[in-house]
């Protein structure tokens, strides 16, 4: 369903054509000059980037747009590429992201699918396994990923997207997160949680060193992880950060389970994110709705990395929800339609839609939500 978004369109993609594109040749940010040792892109001039940005975004064009089947209950979409949303141009951008067919939602880049962000979005499901050791790659690599329409930025990546890999996790778990740093800055992985200090990540793991953690998942809720090198807000912004779900022992009621991770872009260097998102793509829920089943409970595990920002947000429209704050307790602490949390604080929101339709969802901030961060659940 390629046309403009309606109230009663719950299934279809929300936007109408794709906006026209625009490369327009901004001013060098400060702090991104070519000098940057492992930047791929030192002996290329501005000229060179925006010619070979506007070819990868006539490739990008040519991609698929979506399939309408519902995303199946509780099941981890993991097999989705992350290869979808890394753009094949060099580091660029308009500075000012464009508006949606309503006014209020930064656009997505063309040719991205319903699918495109599934693996960061959709959980595998809770496997009802404990005291099992889980094993993951949360190896550091340095990409261009376009993020909004004509933008691509030059992102540090875990095992390469942003967000990084859901980690799950049953309480008592053995944890092994393997790093390799594979770019020419140092960075690690530290966790949230509770964990030995020789195991928190603070200590910079070298370009070309690895390391793995060993840690026992504890205590059940939802924790995010990112990267605890120096400048922290540069390596955050950049993209090292993910949610990690710790399980209670026999697992949370069965829900449709989403992760919504706020994070930002700050494109051009000046400390200001000039996209927010979910999930590391400004727009893609307000193109492609979240579909969950009518009447059936749906749980989201929300986390704020929104860098450059003092407080981020979850609202819901037309429906409420309970919370459980850092997703530490069984039992909900409130009952609301809008959450505030710091950076680094995070929620499990438990609710049901019960009638079909599109049930708008968004920061309060209305600038963070003009900037890319507008989404829906369509219940259908
Ligand atoms: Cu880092």
């Amino acid at each position: 369903m390629d046309g403009p978004a309606t109230p009663d369109d719950p299934e279809g993609r929300s936007t109408g054509d794709p906006p026209e594109r625009r490369l327009t040749d901004a001013p060098e940010p400060p702090g991104a000059s070519d000098d940057a040792p492992d930047r791929e892109t030192a002996s290329l001039s501005r000229r060179d980037i925006l010619r070979r940005a506007s070819y990868s975004g006539v490739a990008v064009l040519g991609g698929g747009l979506l399939g309408h089947e519902l995303i199946p209950h509780r099941h981890a979409a993991a097999e989705a590429s992350h290869e979808h949303y890394v753009g094949g141009g060099l580091v660029t951008s308009t500075g000012d992201a464009q508006p949606g067919p309503y006014g209020h939602a930064a656009a997505p880049p063309p040719g991205l699918r319903e699918d495109t962000l599934a693996a960061v979005t959709h959980p595998a499901p809770f496997d009802g396994r404990q005291g099992v050791t889980r094993s993951y790659d949360l190896s550091v690599t340095q990409r261009q990923i376009e993020v909004g329409d004509g933008v691509v930025v030059d992102a540090w990546t875990y095992d390469g997207t942003v967000p990084g890999p859901i980690i799950r996790a049953t309480e008592g778990d053995a944890l092994r997160i393997h790093m390799a740093n594979r770019t020419s800055h140092a960075h690690n992985v530290h966790l949230h949680g509770r964990h030995s200090p020789q195991m928190d990540g603070w200590e910079p793991i070298p370009p070309g060193a690895e390391f793995t953690y060993e840690v026992v998942a504890e205590p059940f809720g939802l924790h995010p992880y990112h990267c605890h090198t120096a400048p922290l807000a540069e390596h955050v912004g950049r993209g090292l950060y993910g949610a990690m779900i710790v399980d209670p022992p026999g697992g949370r009621p069965d829900a449709h389970e989403v992760v919504l991770i706020l994070g930002g872009w700050d494109v051009d260097g000046d400390g200001r994110n000039e996209l927010v998102c979910w999930n590391g793509i400004a727009g893609f829920f307000h193109t492609f709705p979240i579909k969950v089943p009518v009447g059936e409970p749906v749980r989201v595990y929300l986390l704020n990395m929104l860098e450059y920002e003092p407080v981020g947000s979850f609202h819901l429209h037309a429906q409420t929800f309970d919370v459980i704050r850092s997703g530490t307790a069984l039992e909900p602490h409130e009952h609301t339609d809008t959450i505030t949390l710091g950076q680094g604080e995070r929620a499990i929101l438990e609710f049901t839609l019960p009638e079909p339709g599109r049930y708008m969802f968004h920061p309060h901030q209305h600038h963070l939500a003009d900037r890319g961060a507008m989404g829906w659940f369509a219940a259908i």
